[in-house]
């Protein structure tokens, strides 16, 4: 034992039904009585009912942000950070898209789960896969003379969308069965090569203004990462239109090259369509288009469904490019804006 109530560490108490636990010595920190500590896996169809998690023996500000206090894994360090500086979204093509089966359900047109709106098959020939926002790429694709991708590269490059992986108790990239995963975002202008891409190895900043989710276990095996379970919300601005997409219950793939610190990846989940409908609506996209999109995007929908069987989520499968990066333990100088929803006014006279 070296803790004791007040220590500088934050512990998770789980009330509920942990499906790990761990002795009080393994943490160092005085308990009370019956109660167990321990980390919640978050699997796709558990999330709604993980336990409540209650902080305690907090001696630090609970929400502080981009390191948790304690490892889902046992240890926190050393962690890693992998930075999204290429983001597309996974096309469809004659039934085959990479991503994530989301619902746990292979579901055929028609079919009573997922709306009735037949998944996809990955490359490798795993059934189920659901992207239903794939169905929406062509007509997105050919509405605007700039494509979609651009305008998120856009704002990677800009410092206005730096979506990070943290990796926590990351002992061996090849192998490791606990690697506590999340997404966080950075802060302040990244250095970027001449290729205009984000450079490999930077130290950046963590954004303190976005909230960040509790981490969740993710696994590497042969050198793969994997997580389900993740939410965050996407801050998009396209088409003059800004939009928060809230993502959840989202499953990340991740290979690393540790040779050239840049790694492949696909992040797939599903998030509430009224945002996106709602922001395209009130973007620059032609007239024949927004006549469409409130028929289109519901029809597209699938995941989620009311109690009138009616999904309100849609499912998206989004390809990294990514590399890994370093931050620092302060906070960025001057916080700039790290959203979308305020649009910078000019201070000239
Ligand atoms: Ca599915």
């Amino acid at each position: 034992m070296s803790g004791q109530l007040g220590d500088p560490l934050c512990v998770r108490i789980d009330i509920g039904e942990p499906m790990h636990t761990a002795p009080e010595s393994d943490i160092g920190v005085v308990l009370p009585p019956g109660a167990r500590v321990g980390y919640t896996p978050c699997m796709k169809t558990l999330c709604s009912l993980a336990p409540l998690v209650v902080l305690l023996s907090c001696g630090v500000e609970p929400e502080k942000k981009g390191k948790v206090d304690e490892g889902l894994c046992g240890s926190v360090e050393p962690t890693r950070y992998l930075i999204a500086r290429e983001i597309g979204f996974e096309r469809e093509t004659d039934g085959v898209s990479a991503g994530f089966d989301i619902d746990g359900a292979i579901t055929a047109t028609g079919d009573p789960t997922g709306c009735g709106r037949a998944d996809y098959v990955s490359p490798d020939g795993v059934g189920g896969i659901d992207n239903a926002i794939a169905g929406l790429m062509p007509f997105l694709d050919t509405t605007e003379a700039v494509g979609l991708e651009d305008i998120i590269q856009g704002a990677i490059n800009d410092g206005r969308l730096l979506l990070l992986l943290e990796l926590e108790g990351v002992d061996d990239w090849q192998q490791d069965d606990c690697v506590a995963v999340r997404l966080v975002f950075g802060a302040g202008m990244p250095a970027r090569g001449s290729d205009g891409r984000l450079l490999v190895d930077q130290t950046m900043y963590l954004s303190e203004t976005v909230a960040m989710a509790e981490p969740v276990e993710g696994r590497i095996e042969s050198g793969v990462l994997t997580a389900e379970g993740l939410n965050f919300d996407l801050p998009i601005d396209i088409f003059s239109a800004q939009m928060v997409l809230s993502i959840g219950e989202a499953s990340v793939r991740v290979a690393l090259d540790e040779e050239t610190g840049t790694a492949e990846g696909v992040l797939g989940g599903g998030f509430p369509y009224a945002n996106l409908l709602d922001g395209l609506l009130n973007a620059a996209i032609d007239s024949t288009l927004k006549d469409a999109l409130p028929v289109l995007i519901p029809s597209l929908a699938d995941l989620a469904p009311d109690e009138t069987g009616v999904c309100q989520n849609i499912s998206v499968a989004l390809g990294l490019g990514m590399a890994e990066v370093y931050v620092y333990d302060e906070p960025a100088p001057e916080e700039p804006e790290t959203t979308l929803e305020t649009t910078e006014t000019s201070e000239t006279p």
